[in-house]
Formats: C-alpha cells, structure tokens, sequence
C-alpha cells in the first residue's frame, strides 16, 4: 500500500490458515506470505524490504550496500530476534482459546522471563527515538512500518507505558498523513 503497488489480498478468510494456496507460498503456512511477480516470498522482513525496494521512487528504503541499509538490517534483526520472538511467546503461552498453541504445550510461567526480555529490548529502542523522531535517516521509511507494528504489539500487551518515546513514536506513525499502517490486534 505504501509503495503504491498494485496488489491483490487473499489473507482475509477465517480458512485461510487451512488453505492449500497458503501452503504452497509458506512452509508452515503462515502469513504474512506473498507472491511478488509470479514468486513466492515468505517472512514479513522479506516481504516489506522487497516491496521498497520494487518502488524506488517512493523512497521507502536506502540502497543495498549503503551504509543507511545496514542500519534497516539491524532494526529489523533486533526487532524480529530481541523483541518479537517474546512477544510471540508471550502470546502463545497465554492464548486462553489454545488456537495459537494447545493448552496442554502452555508454559504460562515463561511470561515473567519474557518481560524482562522484552523491557530490556524496548528500552534500547526507546532510548533510540530519544534524538531522532525515525529510526533511519531521521525520516519515514520502510524500517518504521516494520518495526512500528512490532511496538504496536507491545502497547496492545499492555507493556509500553514506561516508555515515553516509543508512545510518541507510535502516535507520530499512526498520526502521518495517510497512514496505512494498522495496530496489531
Ligand atoms: N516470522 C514470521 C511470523 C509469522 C507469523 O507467526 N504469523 C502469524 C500471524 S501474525 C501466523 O501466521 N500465525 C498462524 C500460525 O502460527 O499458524 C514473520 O514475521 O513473517
């Protein structure tokens, strides 16, 4: 949607997790999972730095090699191995329906060591966003969508209050002009 392309969504089913077309673009059926140009691609860190990269003139992402491209590797490393993963966790150890993962596998007490981990996260991206209202370059990109949705998890976790900066980050990305980015929830 922000890289204006043309796109068709199939992901708003109730069956789609059963799908056989959702098996075949991502191995554990996943989403969110897209075919780009007749190819599959899976992983949403895949997914969003190629559609930046599929619309130059949009300027939603540095060059591969720069310097500014290493730095949107890093945030979205961090944020996928040092943030997301607890949240996840978190999720599925809490999930009172079983969908996410069935009751009897729960290990609700993991969630007190999940905090520290995701406080301990947060608070590096907080202090981040203390000089700088973006993550990269100090303006708008691609690297925000992907890891705003990431904080926006946290929020609806209940889990965001101490953090002064990543708040106003949030509202600063959800209050932008057109804005297509969705919370999570
Ligand atoms: N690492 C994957 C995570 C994908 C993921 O877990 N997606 C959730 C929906 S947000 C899902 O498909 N859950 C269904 C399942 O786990 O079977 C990514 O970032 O794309």
């Amino acid at each position: 949607m922000e890289a204006g392309l043309e796109f068709e969504s199939r992901g708003n089913t109730s069956d789609i997790f059963e799908s056989e077309e959702l098996q075949r673009v991502h191995p554990l059926g996943k989403l969110p999972a897209a075919i780009i140009d007749g190819r599959p691609l899976f992983e949403s860190a895949a997914i969003c730095t190629a559609l930046a990269d599929l619309a130059p003139e949009r300027n939603l992402i540095a060059p591969p090699g720069s310097w500014s491209r290493a730095l949107h590797d890093q945030w979205v490393a961090f944020v996928l191995s040092e943030l997301e993963s607890w949240l996840w966790s978190t999720d599925l150890n809490t999930d009172e329906q079983g969908f996410l993962m069935a009751h009897e596998d729960q290990v609700p007490e993991i969630v007190n060591q999940n905090r520290k981990l995701i406080r301990r996260s947060a608070a590096v991206l907080d202090a981040h966003l203390t000089g700088s209202d973006f993550l990269v370059e100090n303006r708008f990109t691609v690297t925000d969508i992907f890891v705003g949705y990431t904080i926006s998890w946290l929020e609806e976790l209940g889990l965001i209050e101490e953090f002064q900066n990543l708040i106003r980050y949030l509202n600063r990305l959800f209050t932008r002009e057109h804005c297509t980015l969705t919370r999570y929830g």
